[in-house]
């Protein structure tokens, strides 16, 4: 593989393993951005350990082998910048700071999780941290993105937005849509593709007629570079001048991180659409491995060091999983909470988000009403219409939403 159009200003004499034409950063830098690496591969393991063990409900996206690209490309926001990301967002939550333990809680649906339990694994939410999920429709994130850079624009801030898609997402609709309007508009966001070359099973040659993904946003008036994903300090270098030019000179840009995720798209993944011949060609490539010998080659850290950041890693991520299995699933009456119409907006709300039973019910007042609220709950589905036959003469006679 190669990497042609790294951006030139960003080569420097530094000498490395992976071949990084980057020198190395302090030692603290190195060392936190190992920490971080760490974490988010320790993190992930554990979590497909517990959903094998059915700890994890739904779907589970891990992104082992793309810490680089995410933690490169993370340490280039400042605090105030924004970050979105898809279902595969674990990584995302962990690399901006949500604490390992409520990222875990969220997995396992418990009330601690950064999401109150309510999202899973693919809906991580974090504002304090400025981390706005977590989306599970293939490019779903990216006009969101730019509206929240329009609101930055807006307002008169100097924040910007990093988007972050996979491959499969460069070819949806949206793509070409919010590369228009986010040029067309000078919005201060960064759109970046991790391509870990698949859309679930289909290889990226198979899905898009231009496999250099740094160039399909160039006819829309968004400029493209491509970095070595699995080179940490290559994506933060690439990411770092995409933003300074989508802030200061309000040119939205695009950024490609060339990555490979090493477990299957989902849990549930057979794997046939690839040898192991080729992962085993990527495992040679581990970014996390690449880097740690590097920087013990160069003396920044001792191989002893390294050793200790990973069990700190292992044991962060255990603590997580006691804190996760201990904490309470959310109480039956916080099934209102949130709720996007509640009150008097509608003449009756209540059908927009429940279809428990023929009659319309207290929506929030609910919470006060006790037992016989939790009672309803539990019947549940009961009285749910089964069929879609069913459910339009359902509606037809005006009982449903
Ligand atoms: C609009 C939409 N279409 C289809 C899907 C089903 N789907 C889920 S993940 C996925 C593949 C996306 O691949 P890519 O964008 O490369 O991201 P990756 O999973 O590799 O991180 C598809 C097609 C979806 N979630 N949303």
């Amino acid at each position: 593989m190669t990497i042609e159009n790294v951006t030139p200003d960003l080569a420097s004499e530094g000498t490395g393993v992976a071949g990084s034409p980057h020198p190395l950063p302090s030692r603290d830098t190195c060392e936190k951005v190992l920490e971080k690496m760490l974490l988010v591969r320790r993190f992930e393991e554990r979590a497909g350990e517990m959903y094998a063990k059915a700890k994890i409900g739904g779907f589970l996206h891990l992104c082992i082998g793309e810490e680089a690209t995410i933690v490169g490309a993370t340490q280039a926001l400042r605090d105030t910048d924004y970050l979105m990301s898809t279902y595969r967002e674990h990584g995302q939550a962990l690399a901006r700071g949500t604490p390992s333990a409520e990222v875990m809680a969220e997995l396992f649906g418990k009330a601690t999780g950064c999401s109150g339990g309510r999202g899973g694994s693919m809906h991580l939410f974090d504002m304090k941290r400025r981390f706005l999920g977590g989306y599970g429709i293939v490019g779903g994130n990216l006009p969101l993105a730019a509206g929240v850079a329009l609101a930055s624009d807006y307002t008169g801030t100097d924040d910007a937005t990093l988007c972050m898609f996979g491959d499969g997402a460069t070819n949806q609709g949206t793509f070409g849509e919010t590369m228009n309007f986010a040029a067309l508009w000078s919005l201060p966001v960064v759109f970046m593709v991790i391509n870990n070359q698949f859309g679930m099973g289909t290889a990226l040659e198979r899905h898009s007629a231009v496999t250099d993904l740094s160039q399909k946003s160039a006819g829309f008036g968004v400029p493209g570079a491509r970095c070595d994903g699995m080179d940490l300090l290559d994506v933060h270098a690439c990411v770092s001048t995409a933003l300074e030019k989508a802030r200061g000179d309000r040119v939205p840009q695009l950024v490609e991180a060339v990555t490979y995720r090493y477990r299957g798209h989902s849990m549930a993944d057979p794997e046939e659409y690839r040898t192991k011949e080729e992962v085993e060609k990527w495992l040679g490539r581990d970014p996390i491995a690449a880097f740690s010998k590097r920087v013990v080659e160069e003396g920044v850290l001792g191989e002893e060091e390294v050793k200790r950041l990973d069990e700190d890693a292992m044991r962060a991520v255990d603590e997580a999983v006691k804190f996760a299995d201990e904490s309470p699933f959310p109480d039956l009456s916080s099934l209102y909470d949130d709720i996007y119409v509640i009150g008097d907006q509608v003449r009756r709300p209540y059908w927009s988000t429940d279809l428990r039973s023929p009659d319309t019910h207290r929506g929030e007042e609910e919470r006060q009403a006790g037992e016989v609220a939790h009672e309803l709950a539990e019947l549940g589905s009961l009285h749910e219409p089964e069929t879609d036959e069913q459910q339009r003469e359902a509606r037809a006679r005006g009982e449903g939403g």
